[in-house]
């Protein structure tokens, strides 16, 4: 695996890649990765012949009073599982080489972007929109691979890609977790044991609101009820609980279509996010 981090070098390696016809999928992450980084990996290497990961901490993305600073940065470990996995590249810029002095330019996608993450942190769904279609643009992947652990974000890009004609094709791996039921994510290294310990109502609590609205439960009680929940199991504060369509991230009020409850809340410093399906029942 090489590890690079000018778009020259980039340039010419993905054209050697690519020789002979070979397709290339790409991972974005911004790293410490985990299994549900490497499942993202696994899905990649499953639709290309070669796959691209880009570690990259995205300031862009990053509120002025969010975890930027903090965040986990372990590349030598990252590169290590990465080659472990028998990734073609690691595409690790830094920050000058993707925003270069007098950047100015920004992707945003109306509609999807808003409401829920797109409120609880503002500019946050401009930030991913435009580094995507910079990574996009790099390293000219045929395929990109995301998890729906960040399901706002899946839409995000798959309008963004849609409305740009970018020749991209999108693929979403469904969320990895712990035996307990937590989602993994870089930010669980953040969460004290007690922490650790109260996290686990999160997925609980949303799987008890989805079975309930698949019963015909009415959705606001049960979102409602959730958020009583995840306060009583120390969240604080509960962002937002909603449910959502599962394609279009419209409101939905009852259940005809396929549907997605989302949830964002704080324990302690840390911000985790979740997201389960909920089904009409036919
Ligand atoms: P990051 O949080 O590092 O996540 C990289 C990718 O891994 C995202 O597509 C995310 O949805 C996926 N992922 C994270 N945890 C997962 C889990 N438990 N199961 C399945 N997939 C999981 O998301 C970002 O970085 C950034 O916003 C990025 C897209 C790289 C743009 O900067």
């Amino acid at each position: 695996m090489q590890t690079i981090r000018d778009i020259d070098t980039l340039r010419k390696a993905v054209v050697e890649l690519k020789k002979d016809g070979a397709g290339i999928a790409l991972v974005p992450t911004m790293g410490a990765l985990h299994a549900g980084h490497l499942a993202l990996v696994a899905a990649a290497k499953a639709e290309a012949d070669h796959v691209i990961v880009s570690i990259f901490v995205n300031p862009a993305q990053f509120g002025p009073n969010e975890d930027l600073g903090r965040y986990p940065r372990q590349e030598a470990e990252d590169a290590a599982m990465l080659e472990a996995e028998g990734c073609a590249i690691l595409w690790a810029p830094d920050a000058k080489t993707v925003y270069p002095e007098g950047f100015a330019s920004k992707v945003s996608v109306a509609g999807v972007s808003s409401g829920m993450d797109g409120d609880a942190r503002p500019g946050h769904f401009d930030g991913v929109a435009t580094v995507v279609a910079k990574l996009f643009n790099q390293v000219q992947p045929d395929v990109a691979v995301f998890g729906e652990k960040d399901y706002q974000q899946l839409a995000v890009i798959r309008r963004m890609t849609r409305d740009l004609d970018l020749p991209v094709r999108i693929i979403g791996v469904p969320t990895q977790r712990d035996a307990d039921g937590l989602a993994l994510s870089s930010r669980n290294a953040y969460l004290s044991e007690e922490e650790r310990a109260a996290a686990r109502a999160l997925p609980r609590v949303l799987g008890e609101a989805a079975a309930a609205i698949q019963e015909g439960a009415d959705a606001s009680e049960a979102l409602g009820a959730a958020r009583a929940k995840l306060e009583q199991a120390g969240f604080n504060p509960v962002d937002y609980v909603e449910m959502r369509d599962a394609e279009t991230l419209e409101t939905v009020s009852a259940l005809s279509r396929p549907a997605r409850i989302l949830a964002a809340a704080r324990i302690g410093t840390t911000r985790l996010i979740d997201n389960l399906a909920v089904m009409p029942v036919r």
